[in-house]
């Protein structure tokens, strides 16, 4: 309960409100148990499951267990993988579909007979030729190069096939605790499944977190609309009076495919006040969207600039990195929050 007898009484009523917030919130501080909360944040499709899944492969590894219930998923998104590539093909390419015969349904059985066709008809030169011209998801063509192990009677999904794993819909809270300090030795990091059209109701449940992660996809530049989108998210969560003592950390996710795609959609078709030189150099593209991210900063909430770090979410060895460096900025600021140091 918030510290009533403290409160001057001269405050209009709304200085009052947020006072009492503020006091709830440096309660709940307070009262945490031996673990500080991390929320990680990010817009739809930004990599956030994606992160919690390293996070997992990194510091508490899938059991059998787990790994056996990823396989519905996995055989769901075989079938996705199959449908993005059929639809993508020319029309004069021969369909795998067609080939099937009868259309996998929705709950694919996937036998060892399906799977050698598919893996014969994906081996082709000509197939092989095609599609690497078209724009499919790396998790199509990881499913189809996987399908003869996936098939197999004694299949146990591996760490990347979880990574690539389609979950629809995806789970609405995912939780994990992660190592941290001597003092305070589990991070708790929290993923939710969010939009901006319920932000409101969401973020107070979490106004006592620490720290916030906000996970930014730079390959979505290109979405005038999604990359609003992100803007707004960013700003709300930025400028809410529930995370006014959160750290807030970037991360800005997919660099790899950010190159071939600036040289087809360059910054400045989308920003036109984007300088033509800095349009297609994906270093300099990357500074211009973040100086246009980080112009959200302009209150200088403690007047220094939101750590960040560009990890392509799919590689693990990065994640492992950069969550490391993190981490440490971590320790860093609760020292500094803690000792005043
Ligand atoms: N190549 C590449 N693909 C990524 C990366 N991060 C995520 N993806 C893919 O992008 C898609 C969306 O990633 P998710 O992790 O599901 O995104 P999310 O933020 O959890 O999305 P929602 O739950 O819908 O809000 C998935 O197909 C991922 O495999 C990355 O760094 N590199
Ligand atoms: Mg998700």
């Amino acid at each position: 309960m918030p510290n009533l007898k403290r409160r001057p009484t001269n405050l209009s009523s709304a200085e009052k409100v947020s006072q009492a917030i503020d006091e709830a919130l440096r309660e709940n501080k307070k009262s945490r148990g031996t673990r500080e909360e991390v929320l990680i944040l990010g817009a739809p499709g930004s990599g956030k499951t994606t992160l919690m899944r390293q996070l997992r492969i990194i510091y508490d590894p899938y059991t059998v267990r787990e790994r056996e219930d990823f396989k519905p998923s996995i055989r769901s998104s075989v079938l996705h993988a199959l449908r993005q590539l059929d639809s993508l093909l020319p029309a004069e390419t021969p369909s795998i579909l067609k080939i099937l015969d009868s259309p996998p349904s929705e709950t694919l059985v996937l036998t060892e007979d399906f799977a050698t066709l598919i893996h014969d008809w994906w081996s082709r030169p000509d197939i092989q030729h095609t599609s690497s011209h078209l724009p499919l998801d790396p998790s199509t063509t990881h499913f189809l190069d996987r399908i003869l192990p996936i098939a197999a009677e004694d299949y146990l999904p591996s760490d990347a096939d979880i990574l690539f794993c389609h979950i629809d819909p995806s789970p609405a809270l995912d939780q994990l605790d992660i190592p941290f300090s001597e003092d305070r030795p589990f991070l708790h990091c929290t993923c939710i499944r969010q939009s901006l059209r319920s932000i409101h109701q969401w973020l107070p449940i979490f106004g006592e977190m620490s720290y916030i992660i906000f996970v930014f996809n730079l390959n979505h530049y290109d979405d005038v609309e999604d990359t609003r989108k992100t803007f707004d998210l960013w700003e709300y969560i930025y400028s809410s009076r529930f995370t006014r003592f959160a750290h807030i950390y970037l991360i800005i996710n997919k660099p790899s495919t950010f190159a071939s795609k600036l040289s087809k959609f360059p910054l400045n078709s989308i920003y036109p006040d984007a300088a033509p030189d800095i349009t297609i150099t994906p270093t300099a593209a990357e500074a211009f969207l973040l100086r246009r991210f980080a112009e959200q900063d302009y209150t200088g909430r403690r007047g220094i600039p939101i750590p960040r770090w560009t990890v392509d979410l799919m590689d693990t060895e990065g994640v492992r990195v950069t969550m490391r460096n993190l981490v440490e900025e971590l320790v860093q600021t609760r020292m500094v929050m803690v000792c005043g140091l």
